[in-house]
């Protein structure tokens, strides 16, 4: 509850401070310098005397991954700026979960999220791309695609939305828990309630198989489980872990049916006050934590399953032959958000994740 309060005393705190220095310092108390303008326009000085706090928000807990990559991220700033950029890391959705968090940068309230890029959508239609069921084999593919040109394309989208995106990170390929039965071919989604992100793609791919599909934010998942208000969900392996899913699911089938990206976001009204030295330090700490982030994701994913299974789940592999029956049945889904997001857009990443495939 303490922490509570003062997370909540942070953001209201924050603008307000904000608005009186107009150059998003706070901290005055390392201001003490002799001589320092007593004006509230916008100086210099501001990165120089005083300390930036930087308020950085992710839905997932300490212990997973990306809340390691925070970690990261966090030492990585402190140090490069010799201590004038504080970030401070708030976990498990106790800012609010990634739309919250997101809306939060784009009206200069909070100044980093890490979100999955699927929530994105509803605002940016071409992050859709990412959403497509069964469209990377593997985490090279992803990376080739992400950290290359047409990756950069969709970063570039966001400054118009009050955004700005520094890399993409690594949520993973998702895959399936229940509490009804192991899920092998698209007949066995038939009837099953799965809560999905918030996002169109993965709302009617889900349909298509049979499925009755719940769009919820990431933080009610576990009660909505435990309740039984839905029968199952899906993630990467680190989150069902660390997230403790197996205590309320029996089921676990390892479907690999989508790849979701994470991506690192500034909040453009607090990117724009900052110095272009300031600027380098959070970008290139971003991709630095970003590359120990997918280091750690991947190992966890890799041990998450002999966990899972240790912890009690009943895991069943899906066969390739049963992966490309159910992404027959979902194309007509891909072939209709294809036409809404753009045929070219959707030519390119095709064409992109070719070139990675022929690269191995
Ligand atoms: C955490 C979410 C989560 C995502 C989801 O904030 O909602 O299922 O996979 O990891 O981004």
């Amino acid at each position: 509850m303490k922490k509570w309060v003062k997370n909540l005393a942070i953001s209201l705190a924050l603008p307000g401070l904000l608005l009186m220095s107009a150059c998003g310092t706070s901290g005055g108390s390392s201001s003490a310098g002799a001589g320092a303008p007593a004006s509230k326009e916008k100086t210099e000085a501001a990165s120089e005397g005083k300390t930036r706090i930087i308020k950085a928000g992710i839905g997932l807990n300490e212990d997973h991954p990306e809340g390691q990559g925070m970690n990261k991220f966090k030492e990585l700033v402190e140090q490069k700026s010799g201590g004038k950029m504080k970030v401070q890391n708030f976990f498990s959705a106790t800012l609010g979960d990634d739309k919250k968090m997101t809306e939060a940068l784009q009206g200069g309230l909070q100044e980093i999220t890490v979100p999955s890029t699927s929530p994105l959508v509803s605002t940016i239609k071409e992050y859709g791309i990412y959403d497509f069921p069964f469209m990377f084999n593997n985490e090279k593919e992803a990376d080739a695609v992400l950290d290359g040109p047409l990756g950069q394309k969709l970063l570039d989208k966001l400054p118009e939305h009050g955004l700005v995106g520094l890399a993409y990170w690594e949520n993973g390929f998702r895959n399936l828990t229940n509490s009804k039965h192991p899920v092998n071919t698209p007949q066995d989604f038939q009837g099953l309630k799965i809560r999905t992100m918030q996002n169109s793609i993965h709302l009617e791919a889900f349909k298509s198989l049979g499925a009755n599909p719940t769009p919820m934010a990431f933080s009610e998942v576990f009660s909505a489980l435990e309740s039984k208000t839905v029968d199952g969900q899906e993630n990467p392996l680190a989150t069902i872990k660390s997230n403790k899913f197996n205590e309320v699911q029996d089921y676990l089938s390892i479907t690999k049916h989508v790849y979701t990206p994470f991506v690192f976001l500034v909040s453009k009204k607090f990117w724009d006050q900052l110095s272009p030295d300031e600027q380098k330090i959070l970008k290139e700490s971003a991709i630095e934590a970003g590359k120990y982030q997918r280091d750690v994701n991947r190992e966890a994913n890799q041990k998450a399953v002999e966990e899972l299974k240790a912890a009690g789940m009943k895991v069943n592999e899906v066969s390739d032959e049963n992966r490309k029956k159910m992404q027959e049945v979902i194309k007509p889904v891909v072939d209709k958000f294809a036409k809404e997001i753009g045929e070219d857009l959707v030519k390119e990443m095709n064409t992109e994740v070719e070139k990675a495939r022929q690269q191995k």
